[in-house]
């Protein structure tokens, strides 16, 4: 039992969960190894959404909002993390949640599906096809669903299927809190910011943000300024550290 008074309480809920998670097969085992890199980067900015962030978050919305046809992809991490949070993103924004697994069995993608439901969201199953250029198993996707996206929210992605993505023409929203990952690194919108504070922030932002101010996103925000500003607030932390 974690006492709620612990300074680090909520991280370790939140590693009891996720080992929770793991053991049901939810999330793959790597995933905790994943979880921990994430930990790190966040440490580095403060453990709050910054003012990158904030504006990356903005222009996710944004991009989701314009879109012709919206996916949410989501792994065993993001569903254990974030089930309810991926909810309300498709109710502010509309888009198709669909599960796409790095590590995937026809039982996790399942077991993934059932919690999704459970936290409330309309999720896409039907018959999955190896629709995506890649030699590992995220190229299992359907092809009404991913296949014909072209705006796609990858949260905590692998490099590999972001670049495939990309190369299909999609445009690629990762949130990745590390901002020299290749996937932050080749996505067209990166979010650097923890996965439970970014997803809400996206949602309020399809919500509240008038179309004006959308327009204005989409043609200003470009990916090379928001992760050279998320890698000038890091050093900016750490320098203060040194002091
Ligand atoms: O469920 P599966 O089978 O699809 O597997 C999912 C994992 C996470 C194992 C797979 O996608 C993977 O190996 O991911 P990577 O390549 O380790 O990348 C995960 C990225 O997400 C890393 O750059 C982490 O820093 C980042 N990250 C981890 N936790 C969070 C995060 N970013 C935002 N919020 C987090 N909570």
């Amino acid at each position: 039992m974690i006492p709620p008074d612990h300074p680090r309480y909520r991280s370790l809920v939140t590693r009891e969960r996720l080992a929770r998670c793991a053991k049901e097969g939810v999330v793959a085992m790597e995933g905790l190894t994943a979880h921990g890199r994430g930990e790190a980067f966040d440490y580095l900015i403060g453990e709050r959404t910054t003012p990158s962030a904030l504006l990356a978050e903005q222009a996710a919305a944004a991009m989701l909002m314009s879109a012709r046809h919206p996916v949410i992809s989501v792994n065993g991490n993001t569903a254990a993390l974030a089930a309810r949070e991926i909810t309300e993103l498709q109710k502010a924004c509309g888009a198709l949640v669909e599960v796409n697994l790095f590590h995937r069995t026809e039982k996790r993608v399942a077991q993934i599906e059932d919690l999704l439901r459970h936290a409330g969201a309309d999720v896409y199953s039907g018959a999955a096809e190896r629709l995506l250029p890649l030699s590992h198993d995220r190229a299992w996707c359907r092809r009404e669903g991913m296949f014909s996206a072209d705006v796609i929210l990858v949260p905590l992605e692998d490099g590999d299927r972001c670049e495939a993505l990309v190369s299909m023409g999609k445009r690629v929203i990762a949130i990745d809190l590390n901002p020299l990952s290749r996937t932050a690194q080749r996505a067209t919108l990166t979010v650097v910011d923890e996965l439970t504070r970014a997803l809400p922030e996206i949602s309020r932002a399809c919500r509240e943000l008038p179309a004006a101010d959308r327009n204005r996103l989409l043609s200003t925000v470009d990916n090379h300024y928001l992760l050279s500003e998320a890698i000038r607030e890091m050093t900016v932390r750490l320098s203060h550290a040194m002091d």
